[in-house]
């Protein structure tokens, strides 16, 4: 099943100099491709419109403040169960509870600062994907 899912490299990811590392993980999965890639600075209402469905909750604000912290890379990734893969080459949520050999287990620590997003289901990335590559709809 061909897809496309929605990445975002974050901000820690950036300014730790592991964009490269964690862009060859997934470049290196069998028939995946990276149909877009750019590098840019995330304002308040893209992020709200990616992040709203947590608003709330209380890690929402400190979220929103450490995306607008530096820039952001954001992919297209398309391929074969590519929104299921993605996500297990970052594990959960957690990096600590993320398993070594994860892009989360190997370089993550705190929940916020997590390295990477990823669309968590075909409507998600239809969204997404619009959200931030607004010519690739
Ligand atoms: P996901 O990125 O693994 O899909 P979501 O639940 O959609 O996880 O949360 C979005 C992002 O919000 C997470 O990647 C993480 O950066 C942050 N986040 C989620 N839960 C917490 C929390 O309990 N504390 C701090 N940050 C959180």
């Amino acid at each position: 099943m061909t897809q496309r899912t929605l990445v975002l490299l974050k901000p820690d990811a950036v300014r730790r100099g592991l964009t490269g590392e964690i862009i060859s993980r997934i470049e290196r999965k069998a028939g995946w491709q990276i149909t877009a890639l750019e590098l840019r600075s995330l304002d308040h209402d893209t992020l709200e419109q990616h992040y709203g469905e947590h608003k709330g909750k209380p890690f929402y604000e400190p979220l929103m403040e450490f995306m607008a912290s530096g820039p952001v890379v954001a992919l297209i990734v398309e391929g074969e169960r590519v929104i299921e893969g993605v996500r297990k080459l970052a594990g959960p949520t957690d990096p600590i509870a993320a398993e070594p050999g994860s892009i989360r287990g190997d370089f993550g620590v705190i929940v916020r600062e997590n390295l990477i997003h990823a669309s968590d289901s075909e409507e998600s990335a239809e969204r997404e994907v619009k959200i931030f590559f607004p010519g690739r709809a």
